[in-house]
């Protein structure tokens, strides 16, 4: 586990989350495919619920998220992610004080009132590629998460090609960190993340995973998302609600090259996996026998 990444990122309005451990970031999708039909009282609570069980376990940020950005997915419109999103994200907000919210999206109407509703975080996989996206999160004085996606979500697993898949990803990045910087967003609000299934083969995925320490050279604390994806299938044969273990498989993996923040499903495993990987380093790290 390395520690080149910032020690802490600057969410704006005085709130600043330490990197100094491991965070995880606890997946909440909030979509008709997950609880019922978007926007509604029901879905709202069940999202609410799913958000407690994920600060119970041990979740330091919510990754609330209103527009599936599955391979194939169709897009959503602004006001169905705002009807889905916006109540879920005020009930953390008001249940949960401290823990840190951040919102998927890639529309900068979603990001505004996401952040006016108590979000910390823009966790956008265009890497605010989408018009006004960069002045939004500027003026917003927020976190953001900035995602590498080869081609658009509908399309973009038909035949991902790179020649240098980890040199391209790493130069998209910093291409994006200097437009961030160029509009006012500063380094220290920035985290980095080479979006693990966006455009990607297996073999694509698996040279970014073994290679994370390319990924440091920025200096930018790093993000990855890796949980119950397809690679986890191809490699396993198991469906999506079996992938648990391979899914801690990789958080561990990835927190042990230095990752600053995994995003899961499963809260509760990936908080005890990280905890033994962070003591094992911490142990490397003063050791001096
Ligand atoms: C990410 O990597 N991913 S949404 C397909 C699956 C399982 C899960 C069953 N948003 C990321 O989680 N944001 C998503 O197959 C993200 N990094 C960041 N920053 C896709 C997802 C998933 C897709």
């Amino acid at each position: 586990m390395s520690t080149n990444a910032a020690a802490v990122l600057d969410c704006g309005a005085g709130c600043f989350l330490s990197l100094d451990r491991p965070r995880i970031m606890g997946i909440l999708n909030v979509n008709p495919d997950s609880f019922t039909d978007g926007g509604d009282f029901f879905s709202t609570a069940a999202a609410l619920e799913r958000a407690s069980a994920m600060v119970s376990e041990g979740a330091d940020i919510i990754d609330v998220g209103g527009e599936s950005s599955r391979p194939g997915a169709e897009p959503v419109s602004i006001a169905d992610e705002l009807a889905r999103v916006i109540p879920v994200i005020e009930g953390i907000r008001r249940t949960f004080p401290g823990v840190i919210i951040s919102i998927d999206t890639c529309k900068p109407e979603v990001m505004r009132a996401a952040v006016a509703a108590g979000a910390q975080i823009v966790n956008d996989i265009t890497a605010l590629r989408a018009e006004g996206a960069l002045e939004t999160v500027a003026e917003l004085g927020c976190a953001v998460c900035l995602m590498h996606m080869q081609g658009e979500p509908r399309t973009m697993q038909h035949a991902p090609h790179y020649d240098e898949v980890v040199a391209e990803v790493l130069a998209f990045l910093e291409a994006r960190v200097d437009a961030c910087v160029k509009v006012g967003i500063p380094r220290q609000r920035l985290l980095l993340d080479p979006g693990i299934g966006f455009g990607k083969s297996l073999e694509h995925n698996l040279t970014l995973l073994g290679r994370l320490d390319a990924l440091h050279a920025p200096g930018l604390p790093l993000l990855l998302g890796a949980s119950r994806k397809s690679m986890i299938g191809a490699l396993t044969g198991r469906p999506a609600d079996e992938r648990l273990y391979a899914s801690i498989a990789l958080a561990t993996l990835g927190v042990w090259q230095g990752a600053a923040v995994v995003r899961v499903h499963d809260v509760r495993g990936t908080v005890d996996a990280l905890r033994v990987c962070a003591a094992v380093n911490k142990a490397r790290g003063t050791s001096n026998t």
